[in-house]
């Protein structure tokens, strides 16, 4: 979308967008009053209790509005996993609407994913997965609006969505892995994406040490965010389970519950303290150009052995029983463990790691703060105005804390850093704030991923959907003001301003789909953009090219044999925005999308002999109904 498109869209929207520009133009203006005035914020209040007191008024007046009216759009874009869904879902926020859905790695009937020959080939053949965590590219510590990273964790799997044309551009699969978990970007540039395995097995995974728990291991791993390509992996003794990176491209870091390297449930709880795990990623990059690595299993790619002590590519700062969560504050200067089994959050300070890995001070004393956070902390989310919002599974509450009064009541017990505990509904898991993984935090909107929602809702049966809840954080206090619920199951979700996303209408046709479908037209000498085709390719194989302009396809009738595999290439000219086609061929398990300028395919296995409509499957028109032709089967 060009910006003047971007303009246009806002149109609707004239006095907020006079606002917009205003506020930008305005230097002096405080950050929270600019974000303000782009949120549209109701004069007078919005029914928020502590309005009326003098001293509140005077800080914040009433709180932000979460109604979205129809014809008006969100002020930011929320990517969701979609866990076992195997999905990303785009949501609107503060409407918390659910805007588009795009699949990663599951098979979708609407779109085709999964079925289409394209997305077939990237799955690799498999088409149900477990997507936990989604991160957008960066550049210089805040989201540069060309990518999303998405984890797969049930067949260890990096994907890729291309923000413009939102699909799936590439999968990679990562080597001697299993429960790929934990996923971050680094932030300074779109450079590596580092991705943790969660489950321990031996390694190499070929038969060896099945009953020898004490040789298991588990890889974090480096991908390059522009190729795809695994560039290195680190071997640790430990489980890794959720990861973050700093700001800087220094260090990525992983939270280990089980540093007992136990097996089962008991033995992994048994230790009072497991491990923050730091990499020294330029040491370790050190290390592979230095060819001080190793080669596991059937992989090449080049392994960093780090087990057992630390050293210069790993330390581990010890924090309190079985951790999860492990959040940076928008700043950079903080790492923010989540206790899982002990109601603490440890905070490590990242300006003392060099020391730590300089063997100057021990990994223990890069620890700052550990307040009492609640019984069951997972999660952290930050307002950008030094506040950390801890997500507490067994209290079901969000418990508020500030940075700078944990560190100090680290020494001073005096201090109380708990600022406010509120009720979620119920059992939060992940809990993200808008900006918060940036350095632009913004500390208007939080939304608390509730994985119970149980009389919340309308019951529905036995499967009850997620509850994901909308706070308004902008003011001292938190204040809940939407229940969304949610499709099974998102594990974790980003929530940026509109701005920095700008996808296209119609479809560029760039990219590796268009060099798998020119590379095709090439090999047939066909203009993908003109006309049709039928081409016999040997025995039993059929190529059938053809166009769509609604309300058309430009072949409305072709012949094949009983048995034969039908390959059917279709490119959508329409360049009109909205205008969806798609492919459907009766009672073949063959339907699939085609956006505006865009070519999808699908191959399928010629029915008995017959009569095959096919049909166009979106509604694109007055003669939509009309919009099919026929395959013939002959025997
Ligand atoms: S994990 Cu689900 S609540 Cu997969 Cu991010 Cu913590
Ligand atoms: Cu084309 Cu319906």
């Amino acid at each position: 979308m060009s910006d003047q498109d971007h303009e246009e869209r806002q149109d609707g929207e004239a006095t907020s967008q006079g606002r917009r520009n205003f506020m930008k133009g305005t230097v002096a203006v405080g950050a929270g009053v600019v974000a303000a005035g782009a949120l549209g914020v109701r004069e007078g209040g919005f029914g928020n209790p502590f309005a009326a007191s003098a001293a509140h008024a005077a800080s914040k007046q009433g709180g932000l509005d979460p109604h979205v009216p129809p014809g008006k759009l969100d002020p930011y874009y929320g990517f969701w996993s979609g866990g076992q869904s195997g999905e990303i879902r785009i949501l609107g926020v503060p409407s918390m609407r659910e805007l588009m859905r795009i699949p990663v790695v599951n098979r979708d009937s609407a779109t085709g994913w999964g079925r289409d020959d394209w997305s077939k080939q990237l799955l690799g053949g498999r088409d149900s997965g477990d997507t936990h965590h989604v991160h957008l590219s960066y550049t210089d510590g805040t989201y540069d609006g060309r990518y999303v990273y998405v984890n797969d964790k049930s067949n260890a799997r990096l994907a890729r969505v291309r923000c413009d044309i939102m699909e799936v551009d590439a999968i990679t699969d990562i080597p001697n892995s299993q429960g790929t978990h934990g996923i971050f970007p680094q932030r300074h540039k779109t450079g590596l994406v580092l991705c943790n395995a969660e489950f321990r097995t031996p390694l190499p995974n070929d038969g060896r040490d099945l009953d020898d728990p004490k040789k298991y291991g588990a890889m974090h791993t480096a991908i390059d965010g522009e190729t795809m390509e695994v560039k290195w992996q680190v071997l640790i003794e430990g489980n890794l389970d959720l990861c973050a990176t700093d700001y800087e491209g220094k260090y990525s870091f992983a939270c280990c519950y089980n540093s007992e390297e136990a097996v089962t449930l008991e033995g992994m709880m048994a230790a009072d303290r497991d491990w923050l795990y730091v990499f020294n990623i330029p040491a370790i990059e050190k290390a592979v150009k230095a060819g001080k690595t190793i080669k596991v299993g059937k992989s090449d790619v080049p392994v960093v052995d780090a087990r057992g002590a630390n050293g210069p590519y790993v330390q581990r700062v010890p924090v309190p029983k079985s951790p999860h969560g492990v959040n940076i504050d928008p700043t950079g200067k903080y790492a923010v463990c989540s206790g899982k089994l002990s109601p603490t959050v440890t905070v490590v300070d990242i300006g003392k790691l060099a020391d730590v890995f300089a063997g100057k001070i021990k990994p223990r004393d890069a620890v700052v703060a550990e307040p009492e956070v609640g019984l069951g902390p997972l999660h952290t989310a930050f307002d950008g105005r030094g506040n950390a919002y801890t997500s507490i599974f067994i209290d079901s509450v969000v418990t508020k804390w500030n940075i700078a009064k944990a560190i100090e009541a680290f020494n001073d017990e005096s201090v109380d850093p708990i600022l406010q505990k509120l009720d979620v509904n119920y059992q939060i898991g992940h809990i993200n704030g808008s900006m918060s993984e940036t350095k632009d935090a913004d500390g208007n909107w939080l939304i608390a991923l509730c994985k119970f929602s149980k009389d919340r809702f309308l019951p529905v049966g036995p499967l009850h959907p997620e509850n994901d809840q909308l706070i308004d954080m902008s003011g001292d206090k938190m204040k809940l003001v939407h229940d969304g619920p949610a499709y099974p199951e998102p594990h974790d979700c980003v929530v940026l301003n509109r701005d920095l996303l700008h996808p296209s209408k119609v479809n560029p046709r760039t990219g590796s789909r268009y060099e798998y479908y020119e590379k095709l037209a090439k090999e047939d000498g066909i203009n993908l953009m003109a006309g049709s085709q039928v081409i016999q390719k040997g025995k039993g194989k059929v190529r059938v090219y053809m166009v769509s302009v609604a309300p058309a396809y430009s072949l409305t009738e072709f012949r094949v044999k009983s048995g034969d595999e039908v390959q059917v290439i279709q490119t959508n000219l329409d360049g009109v925005e909205d205008l969806s086609h798609g492919f459907c061929m009766s009672n073949h398990d063959v339907n699939m999308v085609v956006n505006p300028r865009a070519t999808n395919s699908v191959t399928f296995t010629a029915g008995d002999p017959g009569v095959y409509w096919y049909y166009c499957p979106w509604f694109c028109h007055a003669l939509h109904l009309e919009m099919r032709g026929r395959m013939i089967v002959e025997a």
